[in-house]
């Protein structure tokens, strides 16, 4: 056969949206793009990018026992920008991915910190999801869609982001040894070109999970079209002691929007995942997205069936 069939990776959760606007104890626009870790006790801890009235955003944990089910809200925001302390903050935080960093007993969750600068990179330090480190700008604008690596690589922290240059916006890799400087900066994974699904402008999307094969990750690709953009999400395999090498990548995309709550919101056609949590059969992924710029949802997929698809869909970037 010339052209696959498009398999079915992903499963969505039929109880979608998870969370919306209506279920905040606040008042708020929207509520998306979720950050996700599973807390030592199981429950499932959501950080989602809440947006306000003015259009700015800040990030406001919400936790569940199953994942799934009877979230419960902070009452107030649980990360708010502070623009007198950090002018970065101006125009809001957004977007997080959270790590957790076995050496440090912490998680290190880095964002979108919005000013007159442009979108730049944000980390922070917290053991508790409710007193924060703040360690500055990590990345200067344009750059967003960082997440950092779970432990070190080479003896150096890795922090994979996305830089915007007028070549287009491709995925990079940085190090450092101390979280707040960074170098050694690698190109990771390039945006396609011309007709692609990922044409131009592509990010990571929740942090890589660490696989025997490799860290599989998966990213979002944005084409443009003459009614706007689609986002639509793609698999990647990188080496686990080098995760600047690409090993594999699939050609089509995995996961677009379809239903309702994907395609009309304030940004229609947007999926946009920046957390995933594994299940305890240590396969079952769930992730969670933003839907249309405008509520949480998530979906399934087995890690054993996304490399097997790889397998058999992935081959290694060519270059020029
Ligand atoms: C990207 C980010 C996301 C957003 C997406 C679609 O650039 O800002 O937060 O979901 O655009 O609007």
């Amino acid at each position: 056969m010339l052209y696959p069939d498009h398999e079915r990776l992903f499963h969505r959760y039929p109880g979608n949206p998870l969370l919306t606007a209506e279920d905040w104890p606040y008042s708020v626009n929207t509520v998306f793009n979720p950050a996700a870790t599973m807390l030592q006790d199981g429950t499932t801890l959501l950080l989602c990018r809440v947006e306000d009235h003015r259009g700015h955003s800040h990030l406001c944990a919400a936790r569940s026992a199953d994942g799934l089910t009877d979230w419960e809200i902070d009452p107030q925001p649980t990360l708010m920008p502070e623009p007198e302390k950090n002018p970065e903050d101006l125009w809001g935080i957004e977007d997080p991915r959270i790590t957790y960093v076995p050496e440090l007993e912490k998680y290190v969750v880095v964002f979108t910190s919005y000013s007159r600068g442009g979108p730049g990179v944000s980390l922070a330090l917290t053991a508790d999801f409710k007193t924060f480190e703040r360690c500055g700008v990590v990345m200067s604008p344009e750059d967003k869609d960082a997440a950092l690596l779970p432990h070190r690589i080479r003896g150096l922290w890795a922090l994979i982001h996305r830089p915007v240059g007028w070549l287009g916006a491709h995925m990079w890799i940085s190090f450092s040894p101390d979280l707040r400087n960074w170098g050694d900066h690698k190109l990771m994974l390039e945006a396609r070109m011309g007709a692609w699904w990922d044409a131009n402008k592509i990010g990571l999307c929740p942090p890589p999970i660490e696989t025997p094969r490799g860290w599989l990750t998966i990213y979002h690709g944005v084409r443009q079209t003459a009614a706007g953009a689609i986002y639509r999400l793609g698999l990647a395999l990188f080496d686990l002691e080098a995760p600047e090498i690409c090993l594999l990548r699939g050609d089509s995309w995995v996961f677009g929007p379809e239903e309702p709550y994907e395609r009309f919101g304030d940004v229609n056609n947007v999926i946009f995942p920046c957390g995933s949590t594994l299940g305890k059969d240590g396969d079952t992924l769930t992730i969670y997205y933003g839907g249309a710029d405008t509520c949480v949802a998530a979906a399934t997929a087995s890690i054993h069936e996304m490399l097997g698809w790889l397998d058999r869909n992935g081959r290694p970037p060519q270059a020029g």
